[in-house]
């Protein structure tokens, strides 16, 4: 067989097109693929709905790689194995009750992978700049290169539509910011306004991480990292089993609102 260069350029054109073009109107539209966007992808589409994820870097997985200060394990404890076991992620006792450790890479690549099998459709080098909104309820959202905004081209944007869209961005919360500036007062906070994150308090932070994961203004909604930033939760560190739950949790949360539009 004779390898030619147009052949792998129109099939790799062809089928991007492809993927574009039918995720022009997903049920879902997830912002970030760190390992609450990742699982929150995963339970959506193994229920059956279109999911596409944006990320803004070459590679899916946020902060999940580095485990802790780039030793790369990560901590997570027995209430979140239900997640581990779900995605096949090995695990090991780490001698103080409660507590596992998983090796990060494993982690972060079964995770990528587990959702993409699932069927997200997932957009890497995308960055989500604006949202859509119609008169008061998130629509969509307005999406460009990364190397665009990178290099700070004037390039005009493209928009997909979606009635769910799920604020993954992490410690930046950037989707929800956008709302703050541009709806000001609007968002469902106790002052309206992006509550912040708060000093390491670990504890705290894995359980205020499932209390935060929720809807913030009509249509979006906060996980992992985003929702403790938005609501004002601490941030906890290198333990990661409210990032795999709270991801469960917006997808769970999520169905029931589609089943019941
Ligand atoms: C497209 C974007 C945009 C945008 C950001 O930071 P993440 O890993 O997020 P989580 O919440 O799933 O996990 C948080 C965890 O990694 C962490 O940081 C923890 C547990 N910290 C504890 C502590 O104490 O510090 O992933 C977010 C992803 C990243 O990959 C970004 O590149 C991406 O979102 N992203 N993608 N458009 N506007 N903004």
């Amino acid at each position: 067989m004779e390898i030619n260069e147009i052949v792998i350029s129109r099939a790799i054109v062809e089928r991007f097109f492809e993927k574009l073009l039918s995720n022009l109107e997903p049920d879902v539209a997830i912002v970030g693929g760190g390992p609450s966007g990742l699982v929150a992808g995963y339970y959506l589409a193994r229920a059956g709905r279109k999911v596409a994820l944006y990320e803004r870097k070459l590679s899916i997985g946020g902060g999940m790689w580095g485990g802790g200060m780039m030793f790369n394990e990560i901590v997570v404890q027995q209430g979140a194995l239900s997640v581990l076991d779900e995605f096949g992620i090995s695990y090991r006792p780490c001698g103080e009750e409660g507590y596992y450790t998983a090796d990060s890479v494993e982690a972060t690549s079964t995770l990528t992978s587990m959702a993409v099998k699932a069927g997200v459709s997932v957009f890497n080098c995308v960055s989500v700049e604006d949202v859509m909104i119609r008169p008061d309820r998130i629509v969509g959202l307005v999406i460009n290169w990364s190397p665009v905004e990178m290099s700070g081209l004037h390039v005009d944007p493209l928009a997909v539509r979606a009635p769910f869209v799920v604020d993954a961005t992490g410690h930046a919360v950037e989707v929800v910011r956008v709302v703050e500036k541009k709806v000001p007062g609007a968002l469902m906070t106790g002052s309206g306004k992006v509550e912040g994150e708060k000093s390491m308090w670990s504890n705290r932070a894995e359980s205020l991480t499932l209390e935060n994961t929720r809807e913030v203004y009509p249509g979006l909604y906060v996980t992992g990292m985003a929702a403790n930033a938005t609501f004002g939760g601490p941030r906890m560190g290198a333990i990661f089993g409210g990032m795999l739950l709270s991801g469960q949790k917006v997808a769970n949360d999520i169905l029931v609102k589609l089943e019941n539009r």
